[in-house]
């Protein structure tokens, strides 16, 4: 996991918008608000500049400054494997609501209406608010972190998102001591999402994680990707990234967190249970009910006959997330 300044991603984001091949309009406005956001957060940006003092490799063939003494303010979570292509991760997709072919998404997702965007937030916390994107996007200064992101499908993707730990939203909202659950809600709207109303799922996507989980540094609200903003099959304008567990927990498209006391109910778990466990660790030695989950295929990396990579614990974060686990039983826990 690598993680930039805020004046370095700030830059990027900027020089990616004067770069004209490949940038339509829409698109060129949404960057000039997360800039813009970005760019007023700058002057107090320090201390967080102080701390990840870092830029980053360019993923995907992309426009971002070369690697110097890059670190991460989460030891130990530097991924070295080489970024997917920005052309894979924009295309390749699960995003049920515009359908379940992984092309689908970037087929038909530009329906999706990302302006105005807010996020309802309620339950157990002391200051419950709706909070519009404009100010969400202020809430922290913008990180890189590239991240690997494993689906329960078995393929696999590293990429570099760019947001701040969920945590800073959290904290803000000041949750009271009886929330032990977060719940994320994706929107869900019939006219615009073409499979909403479908029977594959029971909309909205719902989400949730434990309370410590949601806390952990690694939990990413991200805005963006490979120094832009998300395109809208990847979860415009905001999404969940929990890059230890399978894909499917990273939530996308979120209009309301609530906290809770119970664990929360999740669309895939309420699919089918005895497959999609509300844990979803990633895990080699805990097989889906109908595939083995030890191997994935990196996608752009391997062609049709390739051997897979092996998958690891937790996606390779256990030295930062497997205490949040010590004494339960994964197997039964999964
Ligand atoms: N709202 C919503 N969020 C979602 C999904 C979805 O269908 N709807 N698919 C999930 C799955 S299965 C995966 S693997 C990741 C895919 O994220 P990506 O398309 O950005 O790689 O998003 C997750 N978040
Ligand atoms: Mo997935």
């Amino acid at each position: 996991m690598l993680i930039k300044s805020q004046d370095q991603c700030m830059q990027d984001l900027l020089s990616r918008e004067l770069t004209p091949k490949g940038v339509f309009e829409g698109r060129r406005t949404a960057l000039r608000k997360l800039a813009n956001a970005g760019l007023i957060l700058s002057a107090t940006g320090s201390a967080l500049n102080a701390r990840a003092q870092s830029s980053s490799i360019a993923p995907g063939g992309g426009k971002l400054a070369p690697l110097v003494g890059a670190h991460s303010s989460v030891l130990g979570a530097v991924v070295m494997e080489k970024p997917t292509t920005y052309a894979d991760a924009s295309s390749y997709n699960n995003y049920y609501e515009f359908g379940t072919d992984k092309g689908d998404p970037v087929k038909n997702a530009h329906t999706l209406k990302i302006s105005p965007w807010s996020i309802q937030i309620e339950g157990l916390v002391k200051k419950p608010m709706k909070i519009t994107l404009e100010d969400l996007l202020k809430v922290h200064p913008m990180e890189e972190r590239i991240y690997r992101m494993r689906c329960v499908e078995g393929w696999s993707m590293v990429i570099p998102w760019v947001g701040y730990s969920l945590s800073e939203l959290i904290n803000k909202v000041e949750p009271l001591g009886g929330a032990k659950f977060v719940e994320f809600v994706s929107m869900a709207d019939p006219k615009t999402m073409p499979f909403v109303g479908s029977g594959i799922l029971d909309w909205p996507y719902t989400e949730g994680l434990r309370m410590d989980e949601a806390m952990h540094p690694l939990t990413l609200l991200s805005f963006g990707m490979y120094g832009e903003v998300l395109p809208n099959q990847s979860g415009a304008p905001v999404r969940l990234v929990v890059p230890w567990k399978y894909g499917f927990k990273s939530a996308k498209s979120i209009v309301k967190i609530r906290f809770l006391e119970k664990m929360p109910a999740t669309a895939w778990n309420k699919a089918a249970a005895n497959e999609y466990g509300f844990y979803s660790n990633v895990n080699p030695n805990v097989d889906h009910p109908r595939w083995s989950q030890a191997g994935e295929r990196r996608i752009g990396e391997d062609g049709l006959f390739a051997k897979k990579r092996k998958t690891l614990i937790f996606n390779g974060y256990e030295a930062q997330v497997g205490q949040l686990y010590a004494g339960m039983d994964l197997q039964k826990n999964f």
